[in-house]
């Protein structure tokens, strides 16, 4: 994003040119504007089914609230992989229908996320108090997050009715819904606050886990939606191939979640860490149990799982006297080769290459 508005200093960098594909427009920009019309979409839309003003004006605070300012890496990977699958820029047609797509995606993740910070107890999101912690909101966060996830579909029926591929649209985001719920309740039982028990945990639990909770929705979609819009079958077997890279990635993507969870700071991240308290199958627990001696599996076991701060600290003294950051700095090296592995074994002829490393280029030795 920097560097599409730095390449073009001498223009006005604030200036977005709506509605073109054109060279040098600013990827970024011009998905937020997208997003202040969906927006406004939205709210008409609510107005029909004779939403009170003050209803409308609390999805419209809600919605501002809950969707943009996040990294957007999602979304803006459905845009990205429909140019790399059509090899030029998009028309503005294709551009609008990736970034209303790229929407869906981030609308989705706003859903997960409201509900996710309540049943995880976060504190804060993107810098900010977590929407259920907002004030006048609590647990009315719940239904906002049931709206947001049914205005995806509103989006969906606007701009794709007509279209052949509108049935497999919605299997898709169907599909992909069920599978990160499924993701989120093994998360959740296998971290009861009221009874930890590390012995609970493995690294083949925490593959499931993160497969289900975070590589399909956040990896799988935006890549499979933008295969769609370009026309590929949804039966084909290059949905399987995206698989094979998508998954992988996803796993390396929350092992860096998991990461910055407790290593990362929290200004930056924009979130403050509750893995250790909630007692949460992360990357970095099962990392250190294998590892750990006696004295020091004592003291994870009297620690983790506990809510006061003198009990997270000695849970991350244990870390540190691990070196589970050097560890995790190994497992990342590791991941991106092993994933730039399985993008060469991508055939060509069927998706392009670079779809898949511009998306790894997003995610790789992030620290937010
Ligand atoms: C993320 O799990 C998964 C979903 C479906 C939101 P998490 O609780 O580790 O995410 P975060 O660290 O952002 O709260
Ligand atoms: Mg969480
Ligand atoms: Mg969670
Ligand atoms: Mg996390």
């Amino acid at each position: 994003t920097k560097r599409t508005s730095d390449n073009h200093a001498t223009t006005s960098p604030k200036k977005v040119k709506v509605g073109t594909a054109a060279e040098g427009y600013d990827e970024k920009k011009h998905f937020e504007a997208t997003y202040e019309t969906l927006a406004k979409e939205l709210l008409e839309d609510m107005k029909t089914y004779r939403l009170p003003a003050n209803g409308l004006a609390w999805v419209e605070k809600m919605l501002n609230y809950t969707i943009p300012g996040g990294k957007m890496n999602r979304g803006l990977t459905v845009v990205s992989s429909l140019k790399s699958l059509k090899k030029r820029d998009l028309t503005e047609e294709e551009l609008l229908h990736a970034e209303v797509l790229g929407w869906c995606v981030e609308l989705l993740q706003a859903f997960f996320l409201i509900s996710d910070d309540i049943m995880d107890s976060s504190v804060t999101r993107r810098g900010a108090p977590c929407w259920y912690r907002a004030e006048g909101v609590g647990m009315i966060a719940i239904n906002d997050a049931f709206i947001v996830e049914a205005t995806i579909y509103r989006l969906i029926k606007k701009y794709f009715r007509g279209h052949a591929f509108y049935a497999d649209l919605l299997d898709l985001m169907h599909e992909v819904t069920y599978q990160t719920e499924l993701g989120q309740l093994m998360d959740l039982i296998t971290a009861p606050e009221d009874n930890v028990d590390l012995t609970r945990f493995s690294i083949e639990k925490y593959k499931y886990i993160v497969e289900f909770k975070t590589a399909y929705y956040s990896f799988y979609l935006p890549v499979a939606l933008a295969m769609m819009l370009h026309g590929i079958p949804a039966d084909s077997d290059s949905y399987k191939q995206a698989l094979r890279v998508l998954l992988p990635l996803g796993e390396y993507f929350q092992a860096q979640d998991d990461y910055l969870d407790c290593f990362g700071s929290p200004e930056v991240i924009g979130k403050i860490g509750t893995d250790i308290e909630d007692n949460k199958c992360s990357w970095l627990v099962n990392q250190a149990l294998p590892l750990c001696n006696a004295e020091q599996r004592k003291k994870l076991d009297e620690n983790y799982g506990q809510r006061k701060p003198e009990n997270v600290a000695v849970v991350k003294q244990v870390y540190a006297e691990l070196d589970l950051e050097g560890l995790y700095r190994n497992y990342e090296e590791e991941s991106h080769a092993k994933v730039m592995k399985l993008i060469e074994e991508i055939d060509e002829k069927v998706l392009p290459r670079d779809m898949f490393v511009t998306f790894v280029k997003r995610v790789y030795k992030r620290n937010k």
